[in-house]
Formats: C-alpha cells, sequence, structure tokens
C-alpha cells in the first residue's frame, strides 16, 4: 500500500506541506484544484503547479479527490454533454502529469452528509457527528443556514456557488428516482472510462455518505449490492472504487473487510476511518482505534494486507485534537495518529512474529 495524505493546496490549507512532510511513511498528497467549479476544464498549468509544489518535498500526486461530476451530468440534462467533454480533456491533463487515481462522487446535490462539526467527544476533543432526527425532520435550506453558521463553506462538496442554487437544485431532482441515477452514472461511464484506459488512470468512485437516501434525493452506491451492480456497468479494470470504510460503515450491515476481499482487483484507493454507531441510528466519528468505533480498524488493514494491496491508502477524517484550529475533519494531529496507527497494524502484519 501506499500512505497519502489529503491536502487542499497553498492557498485553502492551513497545514503546510513541511509539517506533512514530518508524518512517518507518505509518499503523495492527495489533491484537487478546489476553487474550480465543478465542470469546469483544468488547464494543464494549474496542474503543473501543484506538482511542482508536492515534488519540493519528494510527494507525488498520484491521486485526485475529486474532479467533481457537474449536476447536470448526474440529472441527465442536455448540457451534461458539454460538461462530460471538459472532465475528457481534465482526465487527458491528468495523464500528461502523471496521475493514475481519480477520485468522484456521484451523490446528487450534497456530498457527505453530518448535523455537527464539532461535537465534543468524552475525552474533550470534538469530531463530525451525525443525528438522524434532526436530518428527518429539517427542510435542507434550514439545514444549510445551520451549517453555514458552523463554518461549513469551507468543506469540500460544499461550494457556496453551488448550494446558493439549492431551492432550483431540489427542484430539478424532483421525480428523479434511483433508476434514474444509475442511467445517468451508466451514460458517463460509457464516456469517460475509454478516456481513462487511454490516459491509464483509474477512476475510483466514493460511495455515499451516510449510504442512505437522505432529504427525498436518491443515493445508489451505498452497499455490496449496488458496488457490485456499479463494476459491472462498464467492466473495464479503468473502472473502479475508493472503499470508505466511515461511510459505508455507517450502515451495519456493511462488512468492511468482506468487501475488501471481494472488491479486491477493483479498490484502487482505501478510505481508512472509524465510527460509532449508535442504537437510535446517530454517529459520531470517532479515532481509529478499533475500541473507540464500531468498526475494526485492524481487521480492515489486515483485509487489505491479506489481499497484497498496492494502491493508495488515507486516513480519512480525523477528530479535532489539542485545540487545534482546522477544516472539520481534516486537522494534522488526528489524521497523523490515524496514519500511525495504520502503519502499526500492517507491519505487525508484515512481520507476523511480533503477533
Ligand atoms: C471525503 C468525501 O471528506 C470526505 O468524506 O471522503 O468528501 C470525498 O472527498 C468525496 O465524496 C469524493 O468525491
Ligand atoms: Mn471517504
Amino acid at each position: 500500500m501506499q500512505m497519502t495524505f489529503r491536502w487542499y493546496g497553498e492557498k485553502l490549507d492551513s497545514i503546510p506541506l513541511k509539517h506533512i512532510k514530518q508524518i512517518p511513511g507518505v509518499s503523495g498528497v492527495v489533491w484537487s484544484l478546489h476553487d474550480l467549479p465543478a465542470g469546469d476544464y483544468w488547464p494543464m498549468e494549474r496542474i503543473e503547479e501543484v506538482k511542482a509544489q508536492a515534488a519540493a518535498y519528494g510527494f507525488n500526486i498520484d491521486v485526485v479527490e475529486s474532479v467533481n461530476v457537474h449536476e447536470d451530468i448526474k440529472l441527465g440534462n442536455a448540457n451534461r454533454k458539454i460538461y462530460i467533454e471538459n472532465y475528457k480533456r481534465t482526465l487527458v491533463n491528468l495523464g500528461k502529469a502523471g496521475v493514475k487515481v481519480v477520485c468522484y462522487n456521484f451523490m446528487p446535490v450534497f456530498d457527505w452528509t453530518r448535523t455537527d462539526l464539532f461535537r465534543p467527544l468524552s475525552d474533550g476533543s470534538t469530531a463530525l457527528f451525525y443525528e438522524k432526527r434532526k436530518i428527518e425532520s429539517i427542510k435542507p435550506t434550514e439545514f444549510l443556514e445551520d451549517m453555514s453558521k458552523q463554518g461549513i463553506s469551507t468543506m469540500p462538496g460544499w461550494e457556496p456557488e453551488r448550494l446558493s442554487k439549492i431551492k432550483e437544485l431540489f427542484m430539478a431532482y424532483e421525480g428523479v428516482t434511483e433508476d434514474d441515477l444509475w442511467g445517468n452514472l451508466k451514460y458517463f461511464l460509457e464516456e469517460i472510462i475509454p478516456v481513462a484506459e487511454k490516459n491509464d488512470i483509474k477512476m475510483a468512485i466514493h460511495p455515499d455518505d451516510p449510504p442512505w437516501n437522505i432529504f427525498g434525493l436518491p443515493r445508489i452506491i451505498k452497499c455490496k449490492k449496488s458496488l457490485d451492480k456499479f463494476l459491472k456497468l462498464v467492466n473495464s479494470p479503468s473502472n473502479g472504487l475508493t472503499l470508505c470504510s466511515g461511510s459505508l460503515g455507517t450502515s451495519a450491515n456493511n462488512d468492511i473487510p468482506e468487501m475488501v476481499r471481494i472488491f479486491k482487483e477493483r479498490i484502487y484507493f482505501a478510505h481508512i476511518r472509524n465510527i460509532k454507531r449508535f442504537d437510535n441510528g446517530d454517529f459520531t466519528e470517532t479515532s481509529h482505534k478499533s475500541s473507540d468505533g464500531s468498526l475494526d480498524i485492524a481487521e480492515i488493514v489486515k483485509a487489505y494486507h491479506d489481499i497484497g494491496y498496492r494502491y493508495y491508502i488515507r486516513p480519512d477524517h480525523g477528530r479535532h485534537v489539542w485545540d487545534e484550529k482546522c477544516r472539520p475533519g481534516y486537522g494534522l494531529y488526528d489524521r497523523a495518529l490515524g496514519i500511525m496507527y495504520i502503519h502499526g497494524a500492517w507491519d505487525a502484519y508484515n512481520n507476523s512474529t511480533l503477533l
């Protein structure tokens, strides 16, 4: 496996590359051009600029997270042609720059969804939290107001331009079913996967977070059955997965080590984080340590180790610890601790005399 760390870029991330450099065993930064709206074409100069910044610290830029998919593509609108064309041209440029994996998601309107960005845990740290009853009882517009009070505008997938059009977007999705979304995803894949193949890129879809429908919007990438269906839509090695333990794991029916073993050939990016599920349907994010959450992270790492996983891993979200001021979920300290937990487990499995 190759360990990576998500970095929002010089302007948008408070964590400098020189600090990331001091986390043991990290070979690359996971990056994006976060200032460009979904659907825009990524010019070569902008890509080369990030590549040079990363290279100055010896990091590769093999993994992009995300090239976001424009809503017109998810909706299947006539304009999708323009945005798909931009997507293809962007993939060609990324291929030229040596990018190997492109993560993206196909969630309508919202990316990941939580109700609290800084909910205290019993140890005095804070973490992202999801309250089921609140999501079920609040209107999407109220929810957004609440989020912006908590500082959501700085989050990936929550770009202000997109969210300002929220009412229109909800109207556009009225009557759009899960089957429609599957159809639009298939159309998108049939267009872009051949381009990915030619440019030696693995596309890696991120599962829906949480993996169930919210605010009446359909969500389709949420369990073993749907991952299997997804991979068969376009049966190519370039059509693969980002297996996110913390997204899929909020549903107790999803067995992550089992998924790692089943989908081993097509997982190109592993997001590892722990969550704790409560009986009422709420969940909180926790440290990576297995005993802190509902997921056995050591067992998940073992599954990757057993399959001889050679692709990319990153710690997904972390808690906010030691009074760090950071983007929700994306501080330096707890993600660095997560990396060391994963390395520790991996090295122990490498050397069975330690077990
Ligand atoms: C990420 C997602 O922060 C996160 O939870 O894993 O936002 C992820 O970047 C996107 O869904 C990928 O397109
Ligand atoms: Mn993830």
